[in-house]
């Protein structure tokens, strides 16, 4: 039996057609059932639906097999016990700083709010910058409104988020996508099924891309 771990929401829509293409489609909607781990049409497969920074938690300690999750969870959470064969291309974005429209530039310090401490200390680390950095569970953009920050480190996709509260995306940190990851162990225990829902996903993506 193989365990693939995925979250609700966005990266489950996006993982469906790619999962489907390896044979695999729940035969229960999390939307409308209340179970928490999916039968597919493939005997062999079965879906866990839990929350996205879940993800790297249940593949680490071997709970699941193998997760889709985006970058930023898997930076985040910390790469230990994990492989991470495949960029997957789906739940797409940019981890960016943003700050309000009128913000004068970032000088050599500054005062940062987000969910991304990982990425965010990294990212100001690497110009020199000393970042005081707050940790926040969601509503970022609230932080440089009410004077918490005066940056924030955030998603952004269409950035309408940003404007709507008058805060505008600034630099680039890094692109973000979903990714397989694999339990280290399951690896060489599952290898042979492992390996080969890998090469399907490969060669669904690399058709795609042709
Ligand atoms: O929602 P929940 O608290 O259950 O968990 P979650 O927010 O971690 O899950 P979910 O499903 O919202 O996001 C899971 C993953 O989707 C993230 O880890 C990213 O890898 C990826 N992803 C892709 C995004 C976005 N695009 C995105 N736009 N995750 C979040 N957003 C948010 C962003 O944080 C901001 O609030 O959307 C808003 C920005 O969107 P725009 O279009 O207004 O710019
Ligand atoms: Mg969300």
């Amino acid at each position: 039996m193989l365990t693939i771990a995925v979250s609700k929401g966005r990266i489950y829509e996006d993982a469906l057609p790619l999962l489907a293409q390896a044979g695999i489609s729940p035969t229960d909607n999390p939307d409308t059932s209340r179970k928490l781990i999916l039968q597919t049409t493939r005997p062999d497969v079965q879906l866990v639906i839990i929350r996205a920074t879940d993800v790297p938690t249940f593949v680490e300690y071997g709970a699941a097999d193998l997760g889709i999750t985006g970058k930023d969870v898997i930076i985040e959470h910390g790469a230990e016990g994990l492989y991470e064969p495949l960029d997957l291309g789906i739940a797409k974005c940019r981890m960016m700083t943003a700050a309000r429209v009128d913000a004068p530039p970032i000088g050599r310090r500054v005062r940062v709010a987000t969910k991304y401490v990982t990425i965010a200390r990294n990212y100001f680390a690497s110009l020199g910058i000393q970042a005081e950095i707050i940790k926040l569970y969601g509503s970022m953009e609230l932080a440089p409104i009410v004077g918490l920050a005066d940056y924030i480190v955030d998603l952004v996709d269409t950035g309408n988020t940003l404007r709507a509260n008058g805060l505008e995306p600034k630099e680039l940190i890094m692109p973000i996508s979903s990714r397989l990851i694999v339990n280290k162990a399951a690896m060489k225990m599952k290898h042979q099924a492992i390996q080969s829902l890998i090469n399907q996903l490969e060669l669904t993506l690399n058709n795609q891309a042709a």
